[in-house]
C-alpha cells in the first residue's frame, strides 16, 4: 500500500507533550509518511513558568530552497503551532512550491485556548493565521481560536448555538471545512463540524480532567485518518478515541501532557 506523504510544519518543544514530539509518533504508529519542516525550537511548550525559542524562519528558508532543487512534493501539509508571523508566508510558499496533485492543506490554528491567546501570541499573529486559513482545505480550530479568527467576544461554557453562530462567522472568512475542537454539551465533549454549509457531531463522554497538548493528539490523528479514509466524522471519531484513551492513562499528577505513548503502544499491539 503506497502511503501518503505529508508534510508537517511545528515547533519543537523539547520538553512537554505536544507539537511535534506528538504529531511524529502519531502519524507514524497510523501508517503516515511524515516530513518535518520544525518552525521553532522551544526549551518546553510555554505553558510552564519559563521557555527559551530559537525561531528558524531564517533555516526554514534554506531548507526550502534545498527541496525546491530536489523537487519534493507532498500530499498533504499538517500545520499546528508555527511561533511567528513569519513562518505564514513561508508556509504560503510552501503550499505553492511543495503541492502534489490534490494535495490537501489542514491546519491547527494553535494559538489559544480558554479564551485567551498562548502566552508567545498578539493580534497581529491572529490577523496573519486568518489570513492563512483562507489557503486551507480543513481548519481545526477550538472555541477560543473561532472566536478569535471571527472577531467574536469568547463566551465561557458556550452553548452549541454560540459555537454554531461562531462558526457561521468563521465560514465567511475561509472555504475551508471547519471542524471545531473541544466543543461541549451537557456532559459530552466533541466536534461540530461545518461542510458544504451543513453541521453534523461527534459527541463523546467528557473527562473529568484537562490536559495539554490534547488538540495536539487530536490534529494528528485526525490528519492522518482523514487521509486515510477520506471521512471526516470518522476522523474525528477515531482521533477522539485517542485522546480520551491518552487521557484515561494519564496521572493526574503529571504536567507535562498526556500519556498518548500508553495509547498508541494499544494501536500498535
Ligand atoms: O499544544 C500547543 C502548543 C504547541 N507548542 C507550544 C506551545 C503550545 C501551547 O501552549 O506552547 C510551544
Amino acid at each position: 500500500m503506497l502511503s501518503k506523504r505529508i508534510l508537517t510544519m511545528q515547533d519543537l518543544s523539547c520538553v512537554g507533550q505536544c507539537s511535534l514530539t506528538v504529531a511524529l509518533p502519531v502519524l507514524s504508529a497510523f501508517g503516515v509518511e511524515t516530513c518535518v519542516l520544525p518552525t521553532a525550537i522551544l526549551s518546553n511548550h510555554t505553558m510552564f513558568k519559563e521557555w527559551s525559542c530559537l525561531d528558524l524562519t531564517e533555516e526554514n528558508k534554506n531548507i526550502m530552497k534545498v527541496w525546491k532543487k530536489n523537487s519534493f512534493k507532498f500530499d498533504a501539509f499538517y500545520l499546528g503551532y508555527l511561533g511567528s508571523v513569519h513562518l505564514m508566508s513561508l508556509a504560503k510558499e510552501c503550499f505553492s512550491e511543495f503541492s502534489a496533485d490534490g494535495a490537501k492543506i489542514i491546519i491547527d490554528p494553535a494559538f489559544g485556548d480558554n479564551g485567551a491567546l498562548y502566552p508567545a501570541f498578539d493580534e497581529k499573529y491572529v490577523d496573519a493565521m486568518r489570513d492563512l486559513i483562507k489557503s486551507a482545505d480543513i481548519i481545526l480550530p477550538n472555541l477560543t481560536e473561532a472566536c478569535f479568527l471571527s472577531g467574536t467576544a469568547y463566551e465561557h461554557n458556550a452553548s452549541v448555538e454560540f459555537a454554531e453562530s461562531v462558526i457561521k462567522k468563521l465560514s465567511a472568512m475561509t472555504d475551508a471545512v471547519i471542524v471545531m475542537t473541544g466543543a461541549e454539551r451537557g456532559g459530552e465533549i466533541g466536534e461540530i463540524i461545518f461542510s458544504n454549509r451543513t453541521f453534523s457531531y461527534i459527541w463523546a463522554e467528557k473527562l473529568p480532567r484537562r490536559f495539554h497538548g490534547t488538540g495536539d493528539i487530536f490534529a494528528s490523528a485526525f490528519t492522518a485518518e482523514y487521509l486515510e479514509s477520506g471521512s471526516l466524522e470518522r476522523a474525528c471519531s477515531v482521533a477522539g478515541k485517542l485522546v480520551a484513551e491518552s487521557i484515561r492513562a494519564t496521572d493526574p499528577s503529571h504536567g507535562y501532557g498526556v500519556n498518548f505513548e500508553y495509547a498508541l503502544k494499544n494501536i500498535v499491539k
